[in-house]
C-alpha cells in the first residue's frame, strides 16, 4: 500500500510547491517508497484535521499518521531501515537536525521576503485571501512591501549561503559523496522558489546552482521536471 502524502497544491493543481513537502517527496524517493499524493490547499484544514494539526506535509502509512517534515523524515528512517539511509547514522541525523534548524530559521525566512508576493500568484484562487491575510499578519506589512527592494536584498541570501558554497568546493552533497536528507532540506526551499517565482535568486555560475540542479536531477529528475506556476 503506498504511503499517502498530503501536500500543498497551487492554482495549477499539478504545481506542488511547499518547501517542507518537497523535503518529504525527496525523502520518499530516496527511500524508494511508493507514494500517493493528495493535493491540499490552505483552506482545506478539515481534510487534515485527523492529524491533530493544521499544516502539511502529513503522511499516512497504514495505521500511522505523522506530521512535521522532520518527524516524518525520522519516521521514514526508522520504519524503513532496510532502505537507503537518509541520515547515514546517528551522527548524520544529529547534523541534519542542525541543517533543518538553520534552513528553517535563517534561509527560509530570508527567502520568503524575496518571493512571498510571487507565491500569492501561485496559490489556488480559494487560498489567496487566506494566504495574504495570514502572511501579512506574520510580517506586519503588505506582501508588496515585504518583497520590495529584493534586487539588492537578494545579495544577503547569497551571503547566507556561503557555507554551502564553501562545502561544495570539496564535496558534491551535504552527505559528502551521496545525497542525504540535509540536501533535501535546503533543496526544498530553493525548489519552493523555483516552482513559484521567476526571480533570479542565484547567479548563473554559483556552485549552489549546480548543486541545486544536481539534486533536482535525482530520481529521474523528480525536482527538475516538476511543473512551475
Ligand atoms: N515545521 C513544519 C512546517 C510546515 C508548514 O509550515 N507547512 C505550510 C505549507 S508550506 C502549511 O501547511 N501552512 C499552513 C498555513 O499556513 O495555514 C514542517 O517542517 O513540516
Amino acid at each position: 500500500m503506498p504511503i499517502v502524502l498530503y501536500e500543498l497544491a497551487g492554482a495549477n493543481p499539478a504545481v506542488k510547491f511547499s518547501p517542507y513537502c518537497w523535503r518529504i517527496r525527496m525523502a520518499l524517493a530516496h527511500k524508494e517508497l511508493a507514494v500517493r499524493s493528495v493535493a491540499w490547499h490552505f483552506v482545506d484544514k478539515e481534510m487534515i484535521a485527523f492529524s491533530g494539526q493544521s499544516k502539511v506535509p502529513v503522511v499516512v502509512d497504514g495505521e500511522r499518521t505523522i506530521s512535521d517534515s522532520w518527524a516524518i523524515a525520522e519516521y521514514l528512517e526508522d520504519a524503513y531501515r532496510d532502505r537507503p539511509s537518509l541520515f547515514g547514522g546517528a551522527i548524520g541525523r544529529g547534523e541534519a537536525f542542525f541543517v533543518n534548524g538553520w534552513v528553517d530559521s535563517t534561509i527560509q525566512p530570508m527567502l520568503s521576503t524575496l518571493i512571498v508576493r510571487d507565491v500569492l500568484d501561485a496559490v489556488a484562487p480559494d487560498d489567496r485571501a487566506y494566504f495574504r491575510s495570514s502572511r501579512e499578519a506574520r510580517f506586519g506589512r503588505t506582501l508588496e512591501e515585504v518583497q520590495a527592494g529584493r534586487e539588492t536584498r537578494v545579495l544577503e541570501l547569497r551571503r547566507l549561503l556561503s557555507p554551502v558554497r564553501r562545502m561544495l568546493r570539496q564535496q558534491d552533497y551535504f552527505g559528502g559523496l551521496h545525497p542525504s536528507y540535509a540536501d533535501y532540506i535546503l533543496f526544498g526551499s530553493l525548489q519552493w522558489a523555483r516552482c513559484t517565482s521567476r526571480f533570479q535568486l542565484l547567479e548563473a555560475d554559483d556552485p549552489v546552482n549546480d548543486w541545486f540542479n544536481r539534486v533536482g536531477g535525482l530520481f529521474d529528475g523528480l525536482g527538475a521536471s516538476a511543473p512551475r506556476a
